[in-house]
């Protein structure tokens, strides 16, 4: 937007104000079938865990219900979902994994 000034120069507002992206974090949900080496692999593989991390989240998700696995832009959340799934179900496991806003 512009803005006129009494001597006549207009001058440009400098930008609009950008907000910071929404941030999502990604959980894995608990079930009583999914293979806890395969939960652990997954937290290896698509949220970069070390092993030992993986373990340790892996572990809490297995006794309170769920956990989390990461906190990212809104796209790369829901590709990593979409991912996780794919993978989970291509090897017959029910895992779940879901998003919400942080
Ligand atoms: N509860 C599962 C078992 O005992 C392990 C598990 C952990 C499953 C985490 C899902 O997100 C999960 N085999």
């Amino acid at each position: 937007m512009a803005t006129k000034h009494e001597n006549g120069t207009v001058l440009e507002r400098e930008k609009q104000q950008l907000k910071p992206p929404s941030m999502y974090q990604v959980l894995l949900l608990n079930d009583d079938y999914t293979p806890m080496e395969f939960v652990v692999a997954i937290l290896q593989e698509y949220f970069s865990k070390d092993r030992e991390a993986a373990t340790q989240i892996m572990l809490k998700v297995h006794r309170d219900g769920k956990g989390m696995c990461g906190i990212y832009p809104k796209d790369i959340a829901s590709t990593k979902v979409e991912l996780v799934l794919t993978h989970a179900r291509k090897a017959g496991h029910p895992l779940q994994c879901v998003m919400e806003e942080a």
